[in-house]
């Protein structure tokens, strides 16, 4: 039988398990990267693990998340993360250098290799044919320190493109019609390939717009083959000899196979407040918009924003709305700058912001109350802009510009003409801000710099074999991280300070929840399906973890973050009836006994002591799974094991 292309990458990779879907399988990771507002807790625990050197081939920390510097704690962090880069191996790409994933596809990402990152849009990667994934801090420090990275074995999605792309309708078009077609959770458990004859037209950052957006799908990954497309990007990055033909075989065969024709695609929006909310843009014209946003790890790369620049180009913006732009990186910055297309942006009335996340993690920007801003990210998320009440789109550059200048949500079609962009041959190449580590003869004498935002880890409690606990809080589904740990400008620089995220916990939700929880004692959140969908963050499992949460029951998990509640010691279990959901009340008083044995048989009973409904509850989980649980965290597991 044949294989896709991602099967070829995991045979390759494979450590031990075997490859049929829904098994765990081990696989040996070739790269990592961290960002600034994972990073240092990753770091953190990497330090705990008393590894001196990291073990791969190429281990990369980006400052991109937490730049705005409103007091000492970013800037601290920053010192932390470029001498422990230093010291162990790891390469640093300096605060100004761009957003992780758009430097690591310019400079770092090489078909066929696995990559794992401490971000959840680390699947950026597939556009150049990596087997690229998303993965919690604790994760990544083991892959640093030569671990295996556990997942699943994925079931394997295909999407076939015909045709070709009209003017105006673009990549991310392209992914917010599939969000359209499967929603948040149609990717879930899948790694989505991406092929047929309509990829021929799609530049490297078009396909990695898509991959990056297949984590919206909640897929494990998304992949395009590595091509003649991958080898001019490389050549024009100056890497060609980082290229490999990749393909799956004429006769490999998927779980799902999903065609869609590109001819006949218009540009599309996603609605407040989620990525699978899409109507085509036609649909809402007129609506008046109050913010615009140009970047993020989505759309950021040079083609987006020649594009961007060219449209924008003798014209000025609506005096309605306020447009920001972020390149993605120093590179596309400073080519932008030398062909004058910066300066088309710039008299247009646009605001250019450094290249990092900025407004897409509600790093300033925030829009105004109740406003409406068009974002050419990736998530739109309720709060997650930093304005609680303010209703966010999810739109392509051209959408994008074509707001920006109207004034109100304009299908760009009606933009007349589109303006031509003729892409370098070669990219401007200047790696001055990747810092390299020291050599390792000279590690030991290099300084760990720890300002005093960072806090000591919080330690979770291994079971007994009985546990009563609270029903602190029941939520509903689609419950994303931005709901359980809140990122933006006021609280992301105190990602290494577990004690002050905690007073944030569950905010959006209910913003008693911490101190509940705490009175609690010991507490479960029970919640409905997708539960932790969204980022990467470990913190969105270390902060509860640290408040007393001991179990999260839900109708069902999001891949990373389930991986998180198991590292950091907290029980993820499934009702086995989903509709017993409705027989538990938050303040409920619960119990569970026969931890032991209920993990051995992946079953359990749990008891509402309130209203004495005994509910049978599932827990599927994998020997090295129960292992890490009964140890109490996954940090206490690698210690106790010494891997
Ligand atoms: C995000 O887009 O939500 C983030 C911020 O990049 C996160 C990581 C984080 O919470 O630091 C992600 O996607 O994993
Ligand atoms: Fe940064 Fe936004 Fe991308 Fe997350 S989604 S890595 S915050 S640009």
């Amino acid at each position: 039988m044949g294989k896709t292309i991602a099967q070829k990458i995991i045979e390759a990779h494979l450590i031990s398990g075997d490859m049929t879907p829904g098994s765990e399988i081990a696989l040996k990771i070739d790269q990592t990267l961290t960002q600034d507002a994972t990073g240092t807790m990753a770091y953190l625990e990497f330090e705990t693990m008393g590894i001196p050197r990291v073990k791969t081939e190429r281990s990369v920390a980006y400052v991109d998340h937490n730049t705005l510097q409103s007091g000492f704690e970013n800037a601290d962090d920053h010192r932390y993360l470029q001498t422990v880069a230093k010291k162990h191996g790891v390469w640093f790409s300096r605060p100004g250098n761009g957003i992780c994933h758009q430097v690591h596809l310019e400079r770092f990402g090489k078909p066929g290799k696995t990559l794992i990152g401490s971000d959840s849009h680390t699947p950026t990667g597939g556009g150049i044919g990596m087997l690229a994934f998303g993965a919690g801090g604790l994760d990544v420090a083991v892959a640093m320190g030569g671990g295996a990275y556990y997942i699943n074995m994925p079931k394997m999605f295909k999407v076939n493109l015909t045709g070709t792309l009209r003017p105006f309708v673009t990549a991310k078009d392209i992914s917010l019609e599939l969000l359209r077609i499967l929603s948040v959770k149609g990717g879930v458990g899948a790694i989505i390939e991406w092929g047929g004859e309509g990829i021929l037209n799609l530049s490297v950052p078009e396909r990695a717009t898509i991959t990056n957006m297949g984590t919206e799908l909640g897929a494990t990954t998304s992949i395009f083959p590595s091509d003649e497309v991958t080898r001019a990007f490389l050549a024009a990055e100056g890497r060609d000899e980082d290229f490999t033909p990749l393909s799956s075989d004429p006769d490999a065969v998927y779980d799902r196979v999903i065609d869609i024709d590109l001819s006949a695609l218009r540009p599309m929006i996603a609605c407040p407040h989620s990525p699978d909310n899409v109507v085509p843009v036609a649909s809402l014209k007129g609506t008046k918009v109050d913010q615009v946003c140009i970047g993020s790890c989505t759309n950021s790369s040079l083609y987006d924003m020649l594009k961007v620049a060219a449209l924008l180009k003798g014209r000025t913006i609506s005096p309605s709305v306020s447009l920001s732009i972020s390149p993605g990186s120093k590179q596309v910055l400073s080519m932008l700058a030398d062909c004058g297309a910066l300066s088309d942006i710039l008299a247009s009335g646009a605001r250019v912001l450094e290249c990092a996340c900025g407004p897409c993690i509600g790093m300033g920007f925030s829009p105004n109350s109740a406003g409406v801003s068009l974002r050419t990210f990736n998530r739109n998320f309720e709060g997650r802009s930093g304005t609680r009440d303010a209703k966010v789109y999810l739109v392509s550059p051209e959408t994008a510009v074509a707001a920006a200048l109207t004034g109100e949500i304009t299908d760009p079609m009606t933009l007349g003409e589109m303006p031509k962009v003729t892409m370098p041959e070669r990219f401007k190449i200047d790696d001055s801000a990747v810092l390299a580590p020291a050599p390792e003869e000279e590690a030991a004498s290099v300084e760990v710099l720890r300002g005093p935002n960072i806090k000591e880890f919080p330690k979770s409690k291994p079971f007994t074999d009985s546990l009563s606990a609270q029903l602190v809080l029941k939520v509903g589904d689609n419950i994303t991280t931005d709901h359980i740990m809140p990122a933006g400008a006021k609280i992301l620089p105190y990602r290494s300070n577990i004690p002050y995220l905690s007073k944030f916990c569950f905010e959006v939700c209910d913003p008693t929840f911490p101190s509940r929880a705490k009175e609690a004692g010991n507490g479960i959140v029970v919640g409905g399906s997708n539960y932790g969908q969204g980022s990467s963050r470990e913190h969105a499992a270390l902060v509860p973890m640290y408040l007393g949460i001991r179990c999260v029951l839900a109708k069902s998990f999001a891949r990373i973050h389930v991986a998180n509640l198991i590292n950091a010691g907290i029980l993820p279990l499934t009702f086995s009836n989903p509709e017993d959901y409705e027989k538990l009340n938050q303040g409920d008083a619960l119990r569970l006994s026969g931890i032991e044995s209920g993990m051995a048989a992946g079953v359990f009973t749990l008891v509402d002591k309130t209203n004495g409904a005994e509910i049978p509850v599932q827990c599927s989980l994998t020997e090295r799974q129960k292992a890490i649980l009964m140890a109490g965290g996954l940090l206490n597991y690698t210690k106790e094991n010494g891997k």
